[in-house]
């Protein structure tokens, strides 16, 4: 299986808040050195580099406003004299009378823009961002001239960025886009399966309306797992997407039994949606030592996870999400895909 990798990575590492305190973000550069260097150490095939796509094919996902946002936004941050990074601290909440109007400053574009104080933005973010989703996009072309499979080693994440919204880590929604450039290159038909820990409400949100993406994710239950807000089963999709989102939330705790029926129903669900491509957010802080999350999955359930998915029998594109045990989650992540190339 091929990989995608750009090390444009490094430009971005964020701030968190984390107890009171701004730390290191949790989502940092090793992380994703972690899993290319098991990719490197398995065999798992080859590794190139993403090219390069206009703005434009971002904006088949997200907002044009948004994006042209994105690519601005540390610029007009720093010229306000600011040399830290850019964090949001003031939201739109569902009744504020102005709750979808642009500011003209920056500090109301990072409220109206984001869900969360979770995506900071320094000088090197965008190019981070862009690259991260220019890998995802580069899969969906090796998938859409007849690959198999193949995998984005996409970070930052994107799972939890809306169409007009950042958050979580997350900016541009790199699976969301691949879904949507595989689409544009004739595809009928795609699904998103989501087996990060967290809801990927970003997709979701994207694809809320559509029948012809379906969109399938297994997360820890809003009411106790981030992001709060979304992930709950009766979120089923509307107008034309009614029936076409389908969210499988599992208690605190979840071992691999419970998990593997969830990932049963999942591919149920998507055998009969019979997509022409798969798409994976491929998160594995489903870990059972990964250190925001609340699954207890172990090592070698991750090499179940792909050979489950490789019986479905649909070219799949891989695209690395989150997990933050970073000693682990190169050896987690690659076991799906040696799973899904019957190597585990
Ligand atoms: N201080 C992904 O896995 N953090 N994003 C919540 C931590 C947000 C996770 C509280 C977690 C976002 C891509
Ligand atoms: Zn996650």
């Amino acid at each position: 299986m091929l990989t995608i990798y750009s090390s444009d990575h490094h430009l971005h590492h964020g701030v968190e808040l984390k107890d009171g305190v701004i730390s290191d973000s949790f989502e940092a550069p090793q992380r994703a050195e972690t899993v290319l260097a098991r990719v490197k150490a398995s065999g798992l095939g080859d590794v190139i580099s993403p090219r390069s796509f206009d703005r434009s094919c971002y904006a088949e996902a997200h907002s044009r406003r948004y994006v042209d946002f994105l690519a601005g936004a540390w610029d007009e941050w720093s010229a306000t004299g600011r040399t830290c990074q850019a964090l949001p601290l003031v939201w739109p909440v569902r009744s504020m009378p102005s709750n979808a109007s642009l500011p003209e400053f920056i500090d109301g574009k990072l409220g109206l823009f984001s869900m969360d104080a979770g995506a900071p933005i320094n000088a090197g973010t965008w190019a981070a961002v862009s690259s991260s989703a220019n890998s995802a996009l580069t899969g969906a072309e090796v998938i859409a001239s007849g690959a198999r499979s193949a995998f984005a080693l996409c970070r930052p994440p994107g799972h939890h960025a809306g169409r007009e919204y950042m958050g979580g880590y997350c900016y541009l929604n790199n699976a969301a886009i691949a879904a949507q450039h595989v689409i544009r290159s004739g595809a009928k038909r795609v699904a998103v399966l989501d087996v990060d820990f967290h809801h990927g409400n970003g997709t979701q949100d994207i694809f809320y309306d559509r029948s012809d993406v379906l969109f399938v994710s297994i997360h820890g239950e809003p009411s106790v797992s981030y992001p709060y807000f979304s992930g709950y089963a009766d979120e089923r999709g509307i107008g034309y997407g009614a029936g076409f989102n389908l969210n499988l939330p599992l208690p605190k705790g979840t071992l691999w039994s419970t998990y593997d029926e969830a990932l049963g129903q999942a591919c149920s669900a998507i055998r009969k949606h019979a997509p022409d491509v798969l798409v994976v957010s491929l998160g594995v802080d489903t870990f059972e030592h990964d250190p925001i999350s609340h699954f207890r999955l172990r090592t070698q359930d991750y090499s179940r996870i792909g050979e489950t998915l490789q019986r479905l029998n649909i070219r799949t594109l891989f695209v690395m999400e989150g997990g933050y045990m970073v000693d682990e989650i190169g050896i987690n992540a690659v076991n799906v895909l040696l799973g899904f190339d019957g190597r585990a």
